[in-house]
């Protein structure tokens, strides 16, 4: 039996990365410490476990750090087998096929996302059109099937999900009408919100939109 102790989250109540953590470690119901870290202002404890990128997640099993957050979610996969559900498929096609959905969400919707809010006029437009045709492509991935990669929730979907949090200020800020431009992507996220895993650990979508003002207001 685990001790609690045994398994430590460093994280950002704000962070969307932190998010996928969260959601796997609840999706596997792991009992973890949560420990919420003071950014910009990075404890010792931080920097002497992710001393390459000085970032957060950070998942600590038996004192032994795990670093990026798409990295942690294949590991929480692979170090709790024992519990269900599975968040990659067994098949190598499917599982290659979740990675590389992670990684573009990672490159295209994370990346192309935070272009949107830290530019402005002309810039700001093609960050958008390059975002929305980004979350065209997402929607096409996903069809008519209930999640990205088949009929269940897993590791591309926990990629994905913590970003949905950032719909509703998007829609502010940027104007992007979602219904309109990804509408399977807008029930998926709705799908996805009657878990309890992922409900729990979104925050309400105004503090996005709060956060994001005062980001750029600095
Ligand atoms: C990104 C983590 C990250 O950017 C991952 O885990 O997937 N590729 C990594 N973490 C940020 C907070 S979330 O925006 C972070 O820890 N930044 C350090 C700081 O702000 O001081």
């Amino acid at each position: 039996m685990e001790g609690f102790k045994d398994v430590i989250l460093l994280d950002f109540w704000a962070s969307i990365f932190g998010m996928r953590a969260r959601i796997a470690l609840a999706e596997k119901g792991v009992n973890y410490e949560y420990r919420e870290e003071n950014l910009p202002n990075q404890s010792s404890l931080l920097l002497e476990m992710n001393p390459v990128h000085k970032k957060i997640p950070i998942l600590i099993h038996h004192g032994k750090p795990v670093c990026e957050s798409n990295i942690i979610v294949q590991y929480i996969d692979e170090a709790w087998n024992d519990k269900s559900p599975s968040l990659l498929p067994s098949d190598p096609y499917l599982r290659a096929q979740a990675r590389f959905w992670a990684d573009f969400i990672d490159k295209k919707i994370y990346e192309g996302g935070k272009k949107i809010w830290t530019t402005k006029g002309d810039d700001q437009q093609v960050a958008k059109k390059e975002f929305v045709d980004s979350l065209k492509v997402l929607d096409t991935q996903l069809g008519d099937k209930l999640y990205l990669i088949g009929e269940s929730f897993g590791y591309a979907d926990i990629s994905l999900i913590p970003f949905s949090w950032c719909f509703y200020a998007l829609e502010k800020i940027a104007k992007i009408d979602f219904e309109k431009e990804c509408p399977k992507l807008v029930s998926w996220v709705k799908r996805c919100m009657e878990k309890e895993s992922v409900a729990k650990t979104l925050p309400d979508p105004q503090k996005c939109y709060d956060l994001l003002i005062e980001m750029q207001k600095n």
